[in-house]
């Protein structure tokens, strides 16, 4: 048939198998040897059914993405769905690995369908800020009932095997999917089953129809869980159609809400934020085919909050880890507090009954740093100052064995000073987690001056093995986000002497998009924290140094920038700080003025997105897309808005350079200018964008 799709008859049964790595999309050619393989079955008077399935790791994962925004192809995949449907002789449907989106959607087109048992099924399009847009949204209902149909498609998740043919997605689990598909077929030849449509059975519908309140629940519970996206709630309304419009009027409406979607900038953003984590993965400035070491046993030194989150991360994929203290009593502490978050996430039904002592068992605590001696990759995550860092790297090199990789979850200090302790820096680089580490997907792997390439490579594929996001970044003060938190920081800070109160900043970030503003922020963290490090290195800050001074240091304390109501964490505006913040700004002098919100946003937004310039000025990250995913991923910036670099260039850069050099002298801060970069950019009518394609 083509390239990428063949058409081979085995007996009665035709066996037309898709072969397009990596993930057997729908592109163009897939879609027409789909048409082409079916039709010659048709037309083979020896064909009495057909199997569609796919070579290579997985059943099709969905429509081609590469292809969006470009002129349409034929034939559609709704062409391709009508012609399965209409065919007359019966199409199973073989699957193995992920059946997504289009792929399910193709499936769910075929009169019957069996799967491999490690098989899964989804509809993950919400995900790209769209909804199924090839009749997935009526057909997966009639499959498996509204409830759970509205649950895949506005949440994005899939659904094991066992669970798909308990729901009716699926006729039959197979040991393998082609031989599996065939015997299938052949049962349906010999029973001679009927073509069954889903179109036309709205058994599963019936139940549902008093009960729309499943699609409104859908819809609020997605809005909770990602405030501002779209696609969840059209979504749940393309699905709510399948009670009460005809099919085909269903479907035409779910076209319409697809199309909204496809056109629209959320979905843009989400599709550019699924590629950029892809690319993020890929290490720039390495030989090509740097493989990564083999990485049979990890040890962690520190069973604080940082490591013992590591330590979760690990056991949380199976991963087994040795735990290293100083003494008992430190790691007595260490673990019981990964139980105690294990039994309460179990609790709450986030992981299964039996999942904390099976993760805790994994765990193994261990007191003296020669214990190090057998595992392939030390973290360190002990307390962070420079002399304690430099202090346990000199002991790892004592004990640890040859080849293996050393990392630091240092936040911000230099890592080539850390690496200067040990006779392997080739061995020595970041690993930079996100607290809650268990939790927060995002890491910076750090690359020294003299980090090996391998070493740099096995960071980010053990990085992805336990389920986190890996950026490779540059050493320096805060390496990519935290550097350009602060340049955030700095301005929010001046809004307080300015004329602003911290609700007011915080409100046009979270009216943005952000899960919270700098100040609720720091009395999540913990106030303190920033004003010892200011002492240290003899930096005032009036107003934050006036609060810490009150013993306001935040949630801790029930009071910081906000007052908090025991056992809340809601921030709570509190006019004693309003009091402290005139009378620190009276004694100073400034006359306080109006702030508009707009203003903020701009001077939030644009010193944040300037210093992100600055970062790929100095190749601190390799590309624009690396930033944003940074931001993503470790700092909640809402995918819809794709990340600081992506949102400048929805922006213009043109415009945020000006708007830079006018707050430069509204402000009398020379650190605003636009950077060189920007400059030019802006003054060549590119994007950040436009670099990776350089
Ligand atoms: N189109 C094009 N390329 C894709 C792709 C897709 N659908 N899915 C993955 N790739 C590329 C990916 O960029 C990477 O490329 C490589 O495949 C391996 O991916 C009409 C409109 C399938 C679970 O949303 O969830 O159907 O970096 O690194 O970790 O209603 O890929 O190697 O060059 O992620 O093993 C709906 C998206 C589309 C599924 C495999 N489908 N893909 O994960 O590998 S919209 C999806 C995934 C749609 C219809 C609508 C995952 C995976 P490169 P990977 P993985």
């Amino acid at each position: 048939m083509s390239q990428v799709v063949k058409m081979e008859r085995h007996d009665a049964v035709a066996v037309v198998t898709i072969d397009s790595p990596p993930v057997n999309a729908l592109s163009a050619a897939v879609r027409k040897g789909i048409v082409d393989g079916v039709n010659a079955a048709v037309a083979d008077p020896a064909v009495k059914a057909i199997v569609i399935t796919c070579a290579g790791r997985t059943f099709i994962a969905g429509a081609d993405i590469t292809e969006f925004g470009k002129p349409p192809q034929s034939p559609s995949l709704h062409d391709v769905i009508d012609v399965i449907e209409n065919c007359p002789k019966p199409i199973v449907a073989a699957i193995h690995g992920t059946a997504l989106g289009g792929g399910l959607e193709l499936a769910l087109g075929c009169h019957y369908r069996v799967a491999t048992k490690e098989a899964k099924i989804g509809l993950p399009e919400v995900k790209l800020g769209l909804l199924p847009g090839a009749g997935g949204t009526q057909r997966l209902p009639r499959a498996v009932g509204p409830e759970l149909a509205v649950k895949m498609i506005v949440g994005g998740d899939f659904i094991g095997a066992a669970e798909a043919l308990k729901a009716g997605a699926v006729d039959e689990i197979v040991d393998a999917q082609v031989a599996g598909g065939e015997a299938f077929a052949k049962k349906v030849i010999a029973d001679k089953k009927p073509l069954r449509k889903l179109r036309d059975d709205d058994s599963k519908l019936a139940a549902a129809k008093a009960d729309k309140s499943i699609f409104t629940n859908a819809a609020a519970a997605a809005n909770k869980k990602n405030r501002g996206l779209e696609a969840p709630l059209a979504a749940a309304e393309a699905v709510s159609h399948s009670l009460d419009q005809p099919f085909d009027q269903a479907i035409k409406s779910e076209r319409e809400l697809f199309t909204k979607l496809m056109n629209g900038e959320q979905s843009k953003a989400q599709r550019y934020a699924f590629f950029a984590e892809r690319e993020a993965a890929k290490v720039a400035g390495v030989p090509d085919g740097t493989k990564g070491r083999d990485v049979k046993s990890v040890a962690i030194i520190g069973a604080g909050t940082m490591g013992g989150g590591i330590a979760m991360s690990f056991a949380n994929a199976g991963i087994p880890v040795t735990l290293i203290e100083t003494g008992d009593e430190q790691l007595k502490r260490g673990l019981g507090i990964m139980q105690k978050n294990y039994d309460a996430t179990a609790a709450r039904g986030g992981i299964p009954a039996d999942a904390p002592a099976k993760r805790m068992g994994l765990i193994k605590g261990m007191v003296g740093i020669e214990n190090v001696k057998d595992a392939d990759l030390i973290i360190e995550a002990v307390f962070e100052t420079m002399a304690i860092k430099k202090e346990v790297f000199g002991k790892i090199d004592q004990f640890a064995k040859k080849g293996a990789v050393l990392a630091t979850n240092t936040s911000y200090l230099n890592i080539n000073d850390i690496a200067a302790m040990t006779k392997r820096p080739q061995d020595v680089l970041g690993m930079h987690f996100f607290s809650p580490a268990n939790v927060m997907k995002l890491c910076e792997i750090v690359r020294a001056e003299k980090t090996a390439p391998d070493a740099l490579v096995t960071a980010v594929n053990i990085a992805k093995k336990i389920a986190k996001v890996p950026v490779v970044v540059g050493v320096c003060d805060g390496f990519v986000g935290n550097r350009m938190l602060a340049a955030r920081g700095k301005q929010a800070e001046k809004f307080l002497f300015e004329g602003a109160l911290p609700q007011q900043v915080d409100a046009v970030l979270t009216k943005f998009g952000m899960p919270m503003g700098p100040f609720a922020m720091g009395d999540l963290a913990g106030l303190d924290i920033g004003w010892r490090s200011r002492q240290d290195r003899g930096i005032k800050s009036e107003i934050a140094d006036a609060i810490c001074e009150a013993g306001r240091f935040g949630q801790k304390t029930g009071k910081g920038y906000y007052k908090y109501e025991a056992g809340s964490r809601a921030p709570l505006p509190d006019p004693e700080i309003e009091k402290l913040i005139e009378e620190t700004t009276a004694k100073m002098g400034i006359k306080r003025r109006q702030i508009s919100d707009d203003e903020i946003l701009e001077r939030l937004m644009y010193p944040m997105i300037n210093e992100g310039a600055r970062i790929l000025e100095e190749k601190i990250a390799q590309r624009p897309s690396d930033i944003d995913i940074t931001w993503l991923y470790g700092y909640g910036w809402p995918v819809y808005r794709g990340g600081p670099m992506f949102y400048a260039d929805s922006v213009g850069l043109k415009k945020i350079a000006d708007r830079l050099s006018f707050y430069a002298k509204q402000t009398n801060d020379p650190t605003l200018e636009p950077t060189p970069l920007l400059k030019k950019l802006a003054d060549e009518g590119k994007t950040f964008a436009s670099l990776a394609k350089g």
